[in-house]
């Protein structure tokens, strides 16, 4: 049959027999970090090079209007593993992680589902994120855990940044050995999972690449394919800043990240889109390893495979790089899933969530309710798997800190911010999102109908947030950045 074959096992839980018989696909998870959408077949850059994202694409269904629930990867993560909002749980920072948070504590993760569920579960990379779990927290999380190597150093490095640099801010050739490269280990860590993963019980492999997320290192032959004189710049409006909000500042005070003015100062813009666009290729093949490994394995006709990215990021667009904003750039993601029972070929405009990838993966792999959350905060995809122009009401929802949200549906983006500013795109007419609309008369109601689905829930950041938090005291407007406070008056910072 179409799901491989009708699983028989039994399941030991808390002492108890319990027999599990359903038809069981696998489950390929392949996560990237801080990968916008500048994959070929997402357009976000005419010289994006993903054969391999863009192949499983053409396998299966593309959700083209991906949006991450919380532009920074802890809060991104975490959401998308537990099925929760940032809004509903106050994860809004790189720190704490799940286990550390009232709310989601005792939630029963994604991987947890499946386990529970009688899997054969692994990782490798990065899938939650780094340090958010100690070593006894990941063990209750998958059963085996494989490496995650760091991104290593080179004896010094490329890129001309202003000092103090943080260590992340450089892009470059290395390492000179591609087998020596993070993605490519864990690449093979998983490849190695798929031959070891027993015949017996179905598995659930999650594999997270590094790539691009900063330091944009890789392979001198992956640089040679973007030749510098040949990069193109993404389009930029030197005036775009001047019709968003102040707070839009704040959301993105002060960071590692370079803004763009000192990108241009010290001549590293392109070199830095140039890094971007090639470690997004390697990351991709190796993506693509992983995949022709799985058609060897001869599981591929009874695994999904869903590959995803935990937020996007700016290159120059509005000013600045990094993330931690509201703006296409920083929120589109790529999200494809591919296998049994899914169309293939497909391109779903629809907005879709990440969070949406939890209720989607229980429900096509069917397993037992009783094994699920009781509350998953997304809505299953699979009505738009089989049928891409299936409808779906519910626009995609980011949030960054507390009352800081971004809705976006098919047509346009609303942001609003926790001081009541607001922008409004015609993501259509103005796919750069150069000009806010908010403020005309034309379009109150578009924005009126938006609102209506700013979450209700808002939960400040939880007990031992830290890093990119932003609070604003409701009572008396005070703002505060990493603890710091902003008065209304200080200058933007520029480098
Ligand atoms: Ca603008």
């Amino acid at each position: 049959m179409m799901w491989g074959r009708v699983l028989a096992a039994l399941v030991i839980l808390l002492g108890h027999a319990v027999p599990i018989l359903w038809a069981a696909p696998n489950v390929l998870m392949i996560a990237i970090d801080d990968q916008n959408d500048w994959i070929g077949c997402l357009g976000g850059h005419p010289q994006a090079r993903t054969p391999n994202i863009d192949l499983l694409a053409a396998r299966g269904t593309l959700f083209a209007n991906t949006h991450c629930q919380a532009p920074l990867c802890n809060p991104s993560r975490s959401s998308l593993l537990t099925g929760l909002r940032p809004s509903t749980t106050g994860i809004h920072g790189l720190v704490p992680g799940i286990r550390s948070v009232d709310a989601t504590r005792n939630a029963v993760t994604l991987p947890q589902a499946f386990r529970g569920a009688g899997y054969w579960t692994y990782t490798c990379g990065k899938v939650f994120h780094d340090g958010s779990l100690s070593p006894k927290e990941r063990q209750a999380e998958f059963a085996t855990w494989g490496p995650a190597p760091g991104m290593g150093r080179p004896p010094k490095p490329f890129a001309k940044v202003p000092e103090p640099r943080h260590p992340a801010m450089d892009w470059g050739p290395f390492p000179e050995t591609e087998s020596k490269a993070a993605d490519h280990v864990i690449a093979d860590a998983a490849i190695k999972a798929l031959a070891d993963a027993p015949r017996e019980k179905p598995f659930f492999i999650a594999a997270g690449f590094r790539l691009p997320h900063v330091p944009c290192y890789a392979p001198q032959a992956w640089f040679d394919l973007f030749p510098e004189d040949k990069v193109q710049l993404p389009p930029v409006l030197e005036t775009d800043r001047d019709d968003t909000p102040r707070f839009s500042w704040y959301l993105h005070w002060k960071l590692p990240e370079p803004r763009l003015k000192t990108l241009r100062d010290q001549g590293e813009w392109k070199p830095l889109v140039r890094a971007y666009l090639a470690s997004t290729a390697f990351m991709d093949a190796q993506v693509g390893r992983l995949l022709q490994s799985l058609e060897k394995s001869g599981r591929s006709g009874e695994t999904i495979v869903v590959l995803w990215s935990d937020h996007g990021y700016h290159l120059g667009e509005k000013l600045i790089t990094g993330k931690n904003t509201l703006w296409e750039r920083s929120t589109r993601v790529p999200l494809v899933f591919a296998g049994p029972g899914i169309a293939r070929g497909a391109r779903c405009r629809r907005p879709a969530e990440l969070l949406d990838i939890y209720p989607t993966l229980v429900e096509m792999a069917g397993i037992p309710m009783e094994r699920r959350p009781a509350r998953l905060e997304g809505i299953s995809l699979k009505p738009q798997l089989t049928d891409a122009g299936a409808p779906r009401d519910k626009p995609a929802i980011t949030s960054h800190n507390q009352g800081n949200h971004a809705v976006r549906d098919e047509r346009y983006r609303y942001i609003r911010y926790a001081d009541g500013g607001e922008e409004l795109y015609d993501m259509q007419a103005d796919p750069n999102e150069w000009t806010n609309l908010a403020a005309t008369a034309e379009h109150s109601e578009t924005k009126a109908r938006l609102a209506r689905w700013l979450p209700r829930v808002d939960v400040a950041a939880a007990p031992g947030s830290l890093h990119r938090v932003l609070i604003r005291d409701g009572a008396t407007g005070a703002v505060t950045w990493e603890g710091q406070p902003i008065l209304p008056t200080d200058p933007i910072p520029t480098p």
